[in-house]
């Protein structure tokens, strides 16, 4: 049985108590009717009780940019997530995985923005409002059982953000059809940048076009990850590396 009664707070709490208890939870879509726009105010909601706990935002994530992605968790339409300053792991540092319910990783292209983006004002050509470019990797952790939403469930967890690793910025410049690797253990994925939407840059303007329409400040200083370029691999022990031609390589290691 499903409800169309939804209380945001309750199910906020829900989400957030399985991230910080680092224990799973059900789909909510098993038990209620959610639409997009319920789900990014369960989005909110959550963001809103770590921010409460200290925590700084720090940038925005795209989620789904890519078919490989689309295919993997078998959703098809963009989305977009908040990353926070506790979500940051420094590049070539070992990271916690007891943090994590059952995390993956995925080689990202990040972004840097240089100033507030006024969303109000038609004339603002995101691209201008750039100022550099870096290799990333994202982990995610889906607060759902064995990693199983649906598309308002996923928008609802913060399209499972849970932590991410910048490399060095570059200057801003294109970085069409760049050749990507992730490696994790003996396990490895290839694709290209390409594969985010044609373009990574195609992802600032589906984030804008997105920023308007859900009022999603876009602040001096923020990170944007554009999406993965392939789908993610499982992060178990051992080192996970991301290597971009001509952006560089970076890498994190997983430890109990
Ligand atoms: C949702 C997050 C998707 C991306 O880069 O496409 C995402 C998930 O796969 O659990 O971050
Ligand atoms: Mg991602």
């Amino acid at each position: 049985m499903t409800t169309n009664i939804i209380d945001i707070d309750e199910l906020a709490e829900r989400l957030d108590t399985a991230q910080h208890t680092v224990s799973d939870t059900a789909s909510l879509a098993d038990s209620h009717d959610i639409d997009i726009n319920d789900a990014y105010r369960i989005q909110n909601a959550v963001l809103a009780r770590r921010l409460g706990r200290g925590e700084l935002p720090a940038g925005i994530k795209l989620g789904f940019t890519s078919k490989a992605k689309m295919a993997q968790m078998g959703v098809s339409e963009v989305i977009v997530g908040q990353l926070t300053d506790a979500m940051r792991i420094a590049d070539s540092t070992d990271v916690d995985l007891s943090r994590f319910i059952h995390p993956k990783i995925e080689p990202e292209v990040a972004y840097r923005v240089a100033r507030d983006v006024d969303l109000d004002d038609p004339r603002v050509d995101i691209e201008a409002c750039v100022d550099a470019v870096a290799p990333a990797m994202e982990i995610i952790d889906s607060r759902y059982r064995d990693f199983r939403f649906t598309y308002t469930d996923v928008v609802a967890d913060n399209t499972s953000a849970a932590a991410f690793v910048i490399g060095p910025w570059q200057p801003l410049h294109d970085v069409a059809n760049r050749a990507v690797r992730l490696e994790v253990g003996s396990d490895a994925v290839t694709g290209s940048t390409a594969a985010i939407l044609g373009h990574p840059v195609r992802a600032l303007h589906a984030l804008h076009d997105i920023a308007r329409r859900r009022r999603i400040p876009l602040r001096a200083g923020y990170v944007v990850l554009a999406g993965a370029a392939t789908a993610a691999l499982p992060l178990t022990g051992g080192v996970a590396t991301c290597e971009i031609t001509g952006l560089g390589r970076i890498s994190v290691r997983g430890v109990r």
